[in-house]
């Protein structure tokens, strides 16, 4: 029977997403859709009584924005008091390596669709690597934020499978812990890193998780017996019809630049 819970929520819409750029490391903020639908979130979490203990989230600010929405928001309602926010690079984003800044339409028109949903979904192919001479290399390797990352670790470019290799050691070694010792955790990130806790936690297969996205602001909750295996499916906290949407959204390739 049950034993634990663990929540999961991607970031609100970042600027990027907006603006359907690929974006990884680059550390964009929310757009004002972004912070309503994390306050949207909040509401969710307060009308069903859920609380938490702790937050982890990435060192990225689409990510530390809409946790700390979430705490002030949990906070007002008065379902928590003074609740850490733990941030650790390896929650961030994967890198997007050479796709970073582009628009995803225009790189299916250039690339084709079949080889853009590979960079985007597929297990482990890597997206090309960064190079100095790219647009967007000093704007990420310049942000203090992530002076954290080791050198001999910063990547160049990282697929599903990498940030995998980073995330669940992470979870293994600091969150699970938490869960284990009764307290009640969310972890507020991305797309990938979202995919590859549900990949972890429900053990999808190399080729079954293409085909797993991610909305943007909708929390979802795992019911965990004691060895943290779920008890049935994921809840998502919002109604059928918006979760549909949001992750036929979060699956779609996008509009061009007008
Ligand atoms: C998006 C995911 O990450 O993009 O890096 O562009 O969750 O931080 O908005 P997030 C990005 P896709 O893999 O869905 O194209």
């Amino acid at each position: 029977h049950r034993k634990y819970s663990l929540t999961v929520l991607r970031h609100g819409e970042s600027e990027w997403n907006h603006d359907n750029r690929f974006c990884g490391w680059v550390d964009v903020g929310l757009t004002n859709n972004g912070l309503a639908q994390a306050q949207k979130a909040v509401e969710a979490l307060v009308e069903e009584d859920i609380g938490f203990d702790i937050i982890y989230t990435s060192v990225l600010k689409r990510a530390k924005e809409t946790a700390e929405i979430i705490r002030d928001g949990l906070e007002k309602a008065g379902l928590v008091s003074n609740l850490e926010i733990v941030e650790d690079w390896r929650l961030n984003e994967r890198h997007y390596g050479s796709l970073t800044g582009h628009n995803k339409a225009e790189m299916a028109e250039k690339y084709g669709k079949d080889q853009v949903k590979i960079w985007r979904r597929s297990y482990d192919t890597r997206p090309p690597p960064i190079s100095e001479s790219h647009p967007f290399y000093d704007k990420i390797h310049n942000n203090s934020a992530l002076t954290v990352v080791p050198k001999d670790q910063f990547p160049d470019h990282e697929c599903l499978k990498d940030l995998q290799e980073r995330a669940i050691p992470y979870f293994e070694d600091i969150i699970v812990p938490q869960i284990k010792s009764g307290q009640r955790v969310l972890i507020v990130v991305h797309g990938t890193t979202s995919r590859a806790l549900v990949k972890h936690l429900e053990d999808v297969s190399d080729e079954d998780i293409e085909e797993i996205n991610v909305p943007n602001a909708i929390p979802f909750t795992y019911e965990l017996d004691e060895k943290l295996d779920p008890l049935g499916d994921k809840t998502y906290h919002a109604d059928k019809e918006t979760v549909r949407k949001a992750i036929e959204k979060a699956a779609s390739i996008g509009k061009k630049r007008k």
